[in-house]
């Protein structure tokens, strides 16, 4: 698909990013690898499978997935993890809802698709039941039914994108691009898509140390702050 760009957010990914960059490749035209300041040759693999390399300082994901903004110029862009998570073979039907018209930001659902991430552990445990009531309270919100608002699988309009006018810094951005997206009157979809365990290493999310902070964000963009449409 020429009219996709797949931007991959990757801090010390170097051990999986090359496979996740051939089969985003497979999928589309342009591949942009937002390199977080890694100390483990990230950024040579992906240039040597053939993605166009950026880099932030490694702050958050968040500041991440906002540096790749000015790099973007295909009408449509996808997002996904570097830690093999997503399934690049995906890309096409995140994507197809908005080729076709029918919606202008898809994530992928973990909730239809399943998660080898989301339950077995007590951190796993906290993760789904914060991210349901997070997600209730979106879908309360807004009128929507959504069964995910967590997943960094997703696809968006770049135009809608660029109006989102994204602020959050770690992880709390794919809740703030949805509930964006809902508050500026853009379409949402959610397609089923499988999230595997990371390749390898640990997660860079501490709930311990973050969870108020995805209060404080979802209270702030579900009332306070607007897009700039
Ligand atoms: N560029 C960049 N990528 C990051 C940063 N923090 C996390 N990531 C990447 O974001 C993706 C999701 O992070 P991960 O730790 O797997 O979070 P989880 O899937 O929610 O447990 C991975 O590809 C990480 O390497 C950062 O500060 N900068
Ligand atoms: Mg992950």
């Amino acid at each position: 698909m020429e009219s996709v760009t797949v931007v991959i957010p990757a801090k010390n990914e170097a051990a999986s990013i090359g496979a996740v960059i051939d089969g985003a490749r497979a999928a589309c035209g342009d591949v942009l690898v937002v390199d977080g300041n890694s100390d483990d040759g990230t950024a040579a693999v992906a240039l040597a499978h053939g993605a166009r390399v950026i880099r932030d300082e490694g702050r958050g994901k968040g500041l991440a997935i906002r540096a790749a903004l000015p790099h973007l110029s295909r009408p449509v862009t996808v997002f996904m993890d570097g830690d093999a998570s997503h399934d690049p073979r995906m890309i096409a039907s995140l994507v197809a809802p908005i080729e076709a018209g029918e919606a202008d930001h898809v994530t992928g659902s973990r909730l239809l698709g399943g998660s080898s991430e989301l339950h077995g552990g007590f951190d796993e445990f906290m993760r789904l039941t914060g991210s349901s009531f997070i997600t209730a309270l979106i879908n309360w919100r807004c009128h929507v039914r959504l069964s995910d608002s967590q997943n960094g699988f997703r696809a968006i309009r770049t135009d809608v994108l660029r109006q989102l006018n994204l602020t959050e810094r770690i992880t709390t951005i794919e809740q703030e691009m949805i509930v964006k997206t809902l508050r500026g009157g853009w379409r949402m979809a959610e397609v089923p898509a499988h999230e595997s365990k990371r390749a390898h290493g640990v997660s860079h999310v501490r709930l311990g140390r973050v969870w108020f902070r995805y209060g404080y964000s979802l209270v702030k963009h579900l009332y306070f702050s607007r897009p700039r449409r």
